[in-house]
């Protein structure tokens, strides 16, 4: 029995000697888990701060972008409204251009009937002369934009330029018509053609286009119904070279004045001497002057263009 007795305070010592080294084994198990559970909620903390701050930067970054983009919106829709608006002005034009190709398409098919009327005679008598020449403004316009010459030598190919033949011998047949009826002699026949060219009024290439010196082609003085010295002598030249006579360009250079001269039989007055030939001078400006009669000045030289050298 006495064991018994013994063995209860033994029992209660050891339990409570269990209970404290199980506590201490306890704590030396959970303290160092805790201390790693701290450092990582304090590394947590720190990234979870880390990523608050990097979010609100992004925030901020996005609303910068949002606004760029809105911006580039504004700025697109503004460019589509100025394509659209340029569109429907090309498309506008383009309208304006085919419109106005097809009236110059009309104009072009178009031919102008000039009319001339002048009075031609002598002392004796005078006659009324009325002419029309048809003109196709597809051959004019042609004509116009050509380059000119600019060498005086050049106004000899314009006198006989072969394009407009065909126009130059209606005024040709229309001459001879009258040469007959009328009974001119040769002479009469030059004189005749230079009151016709004389009777076209004269205008100055400094008023009728932006040029100062502008020679023009036969058939231009003729749809032009006139022109300066020169456009009246290349146009002398052109008919009285088709018609057979012998002709040439003069260029008065003190004057500075265009005239044409015509070797002919039996005629007195000035003339200019090219390689034994002598060409009668032809005014053909003004009015009724006749071949040899020089108006207003005495110029012993002058450059000499045959056209047929
Ligand atoms: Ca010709
Ligand atoms: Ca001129
Ligand atoms: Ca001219």
């Amino acid at each position: 029995m006495s064991s018994s007795r013994v063995s209860v305070p033994f029992l209660v010592v050891g339990l409570l000697v269990g209970a404290v080294g199980g506590y201490f084994g306890a704590f030396m198990v959970y303290q160092p888990q805790l201390d790693n559970y701290q450092v990582q909620n304090a590394a947590l903390s720190l990234s979870v701060s880390r990523l608050q701050s990097n979010l609100s930067q992004a925030e901020t970054r996005t609303s910068m972008l949002e606004s760029e983009l809105a911006e580039a919106e504004e700025q697109i829709s503004g460019y589509e409204t100025k394509v659209s608006s340029y569109e429907v002005q090309v498309s506008s034009l383009g309208s304006q251009v085919s419109d106005l190709q097809s009236r110059l398409d009309n104009m072009l098919s178009i031919t102008v009937t000039q009319h001339y009327e002048w009075v031609y005679g002598t002392w004796l008598w005078e006659e009324r002369y009325r002419w029309d020449l048809p003109i196709p403004m597809s051959l004019y316009c042609e004509y116009y934009e050509r380059p000119r010459p600019t060498s005086w030598s050049d106004w000899v190919s314009m006198a006989k330029d072969p394009s407009d033949d065909y126009y130059i011998d209606q005024m040709i047949q229309q001459i001879n018509a009258a040469a007959i009826r009328d009974g001119f002699t040769e002479k009469e026949k030059v004189n005749f053609v230079i009151s016709f060219v004389q009777s076209l009024p004269y205008t100055e290439d400094d008023v009728t286009t932006p040029w100062n010196e502008y020679p023009r082609y036969p058939i231009e003085t003729l749809f032009d119904r006139g022109g300066d010295c020169e456009d009246t002598s290349i146009l002398v030249a052109a008919l009285l070279d088709r018609l057979g006579y012998d002709v040439a360009l003069l260029i008065l250079l003190y004057e500075d004045h265009a005239a044409v001269g015509v070797s002919i039989e039996g005629v007195y007055g000035s003339y200019y001497e090219y390689e034994g030939e002598k060409y009668f001078y032809l005014e053909t400006t003004g009015d009724d002057w006749t071949i040899g009669q020089i108006p207003y000045f005495e110029d012993d030289r002058a450059y000499i263009y045959p056209l047929n050298p």
